[in-house]
């Protein structure tokens, strides 16, 4: 039987992933690369949305890949690349674009949310086409999931609306791709801000738990989260933000259930439970900080493997490409 396919991406817009890419997307790209056929993006085109530094732009590129391999990724099972390496992206953007109403793109919130935080004079146009090229990432694959954190359920759905449209108008063209998107994890809150998603490009920074972080930093961090009027460790989204968010992330990284640690910090302070927190936070990163750091070392041997993922990724991306342009009748 043949595996079926998953596709993601994720954007090299920061020194370092935090605890809500990895609990809310990389994990379960580890765990689907076992049984699935996996390809596994990094963005860089997604990241010339906003202003950037190209001698930033490269060394995040190379940290994100080193992330990716140190927390588990391997590249005999996934295919690893850099979305720039695979010029098919571009020219399926182009079509997802030309198939996509003004109207539609319009209503995309991560748009507006990040088109008025900088307000119209420095959004970039490429802003408003970002889920076109999205899109097109996925359907290159004919990717059957996609695992993502809940902040990415609009794009999916738009992306099986243009899959369905181009497949109703132009012929059978593209799978018709799913969402992953677990229910732990998929939302992890700023600790300083638990209301707010943790999010590279906006948030606190104090708020942040970086995977490159020193743990002597992540551990000061998390002890001073802020937390909930009340004393007890309880789960209550609505009541404790603060609390919940740290209970989802002990959880994901312990492995003992909310209820478990209820039941274990009961009686215990706040104090004590992010005492805890930062113990599990900090082992965990610990050694795969430190495995990113040594791959970080052998740069060459670095975008050897993700050369190699590219040349995967292409074949696949190929025929995609051929059988879009032919369906669209363009002349081959
Ligand atoms: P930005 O905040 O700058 O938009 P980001 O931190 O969301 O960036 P991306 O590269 O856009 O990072 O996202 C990579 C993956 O991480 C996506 O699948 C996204 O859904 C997931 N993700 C991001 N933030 C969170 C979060 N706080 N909780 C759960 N998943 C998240
Ligand atoms: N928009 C996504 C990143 C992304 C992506 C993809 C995710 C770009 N292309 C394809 C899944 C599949 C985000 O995480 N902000």
């Amino acid at each position: 039987m043949t595996r079926k396919r998953v596709l993601s991406g994720i954007q090299p817009t920061s020194d370092s992933f935090h605890l809500g890419n990895y609990l809310g997307a990389v994990k379960q790209w580890v765990e689907l690369q076992e049984e699935h056929d996996a390809f596994y993006c990094i963005v860089d085109l997604h990241a010339l949305t906003v202003e950037t530094d190209p001698t930033l732009l490269r060394k995040r590129t190379l940290v994100s890949a080193a992330q990716l391999l140190a927390l588990g990724i391997s590249p005999e099972k996934s295919t690893l690349f850099v979305q720039s390496h695979v010029p098919a992206h571009n020219q399926l953007g182009w079509i997802m674009e030309c198939l996509t109403g003004f109207g539609e793109a319009s209503r995309m919130t991560q748009f507006k949310d990040k088109s008025q935080k900088s307000g119209t004079d420095t959004t970039r146009v490429g802003l408003f086409t970002y889920p076109m090229l999205m899109s097109a990432d996925i359907l290159l694959y004919q990717a059957h999931y996609v695992p993502v954190g809940e902040d990415q359920r609009q794009h999916i759905e738009l992306t099986r609306d243009l899959a369905e449209r181009f497949n109703t108008k132009y012929g059978q063209t593209f799978r018709i791709p799913e969402g992953y998107i677990l229910k732990e994890g998929a939302k992890i809150y700023d600790i300083q801000e638990p209301t707010s998603k943790m999010s590279k490009s906006s948030g606190s920074g104090s708020g942040l738990i970086e995977i490159m972080d020193t743990p002597e930093a992540n551990a000061k961090k998390i002890k001073s989260a802020v937390t909930d009027t009340g004393r007890e460790v309880k789960f209550d989204l609505a009541q404790k933000p603060g609390i919940s968010n740290l209970l989802t992330i002990h959880s994901a990284l312990s492995g003992k259930s909310v209820s478990e640690l209820e039941a274990e910090f009961e009686g215990k302070g706040y104090g004590d439970f992010k005492s805890a927190v930062a113990e599990v936070v900090v082992e965990y990163l610990r050694p795969i900080r430190a495995r990113a750091l040594e791959l970080l070392e052998d740069e060459k041997h670095l975008i050897d493997i993700l050369h190699d993922g590219a040349q995967k990724a292409k074949e696949v991306a190929a025929l995609t490409i051929s059988d879009t342009y032919k369906n669209l009748g363009m002349v081959l």
